[in-house]
């Protein structure tokens, strides 16, 4: 069985880019604990979207922060935890993460994830999905599992009782299959349109799987091999809730190396431009049939 190093050097991973995964590796395993273990109070302050931040989010970000600091490969950083990107060394490298995604459910015990996606760049202003060279999505749930991709393929690895993560699976592939994750089913009390694709999913007799927490919801789908998740925009929030740089273009670069699609309903989420950090998008990711049919049915 390969250990992450392991697998990035028979892909050919520049050394770079393996010594980054050691730092994102150190981290996911300290997060790990901290979600088993630290208080979920909330600490009274708010992330730049208005977030009331709980105490996790806040430890979180901060084991992230620390790990990254301590590589010389690292220049850059943004986090949906902090209001502004920050230059934090003098490596070439430039992360953008979500710490703890879905934290709220923390308190109410169900999976949440870290999401990453690594670039090099000097701002993240005017970058798209595509120019990243990495991404990272970590679950943690019963098990503790990360999906990643240097752009060779998808690749997930379990974390075992010695503290190495150990390959699963590679060349994860995505086909089709009946599973969806309708998120944001308000929306379908303003948008007849995402009424009628979630009724025809209920009526083609889909199985749904949603959590309410976008990376083991996702995961989900790389882990079976098919599915769909959604996350439209409706009246009050065009553009949806999830963000662009911190969640949905480092997600969407791992499905699209798996075989799977990502479109915000109109164009690849790859190609979108990020013009404000905390821009936001609507998402539809998964198998490329299901993608297709958001974007028929709701264009
Ligand atoms: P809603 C979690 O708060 C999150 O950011 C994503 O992980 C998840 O997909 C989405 O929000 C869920 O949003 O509107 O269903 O609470």
């Amino acid at each position: 069985m390969k250990n992450i190093k392991t697998y990035l050097e028979d892909v050919g991973t520049e050394e770079a880019l393996v010594k980054i995964f050691e730092s994102l590796t150190e981290a996911v395993k300290k997060i790990s604990v901290a979600v088993r273990t630290a208080n979920t109070g909330k600490v009274g302050t708010m992330n730049s979207y208005g977030e009331e931040q709980v105490a996790l989010d806040v430890f979180s970000n901060n084991i992230m922060i620390e790990e990254l600091k301590k590589n010389s490969m690292v220049g850059l950083i943004a986090s949906e935890e902090l209001p502004d990107e920050e230059k934090i060394g003098d490596g070439e490298f430039a992360l953008a993460f979500d710490p703890l995604d879905g934290s709220s459910l923390v308190d109410v015990n169900f999976s949440v994830g870290t999401i990453v996606g690594v670039y090099k760049t000097k701002s993240f202003i005017g970058v798209k999905g595509d120019d990243q060279l990495a991404a990272m999505a970590a679950v943690y749930g019963p098990r503790t599992t990360i999906f990643i991709t240097v752009k060779k393929g998808v690749a997930r690895f379990m974390l075992n009782e010695e503290g190495e993560f150990m390959l699963e699976k590679d060349n994860i592939e995505i086909g089709e299959g009946k599973y969806f994750a309708p998120g944001n089913l308000r929306a379908c009390a303003d948008r007849p349109a995402y009424l009628e694709l979630v009724n025809y999913w209920i009526k083609e007799k889909y199985t749904l799987r949603y959590s309410g927490g976008m990376v083991p919801d996702i995961n989900h789908i790389l882990s079976k091999g098919s599915g769909i998740f959604a996350y439209p925009g409706h009246k009050d929030e065009l553009d949806g809730k999830l963000r662009l740089l911190f969640e949905c273009a480092p997600m969407s670069l791992i499905m699209e190396q798996a075989g799977g699609a990502s479109s915000d309903g109109k164009i690849r989420i790859l190609e979108k431009i990020l013009l404000k950090l905390e821009q936001r998008t609507p998402i539809f990711i998964g198998s490329k049939e299901e993608v297709a049919r958001c974007k028929d049915t709701l264009k």
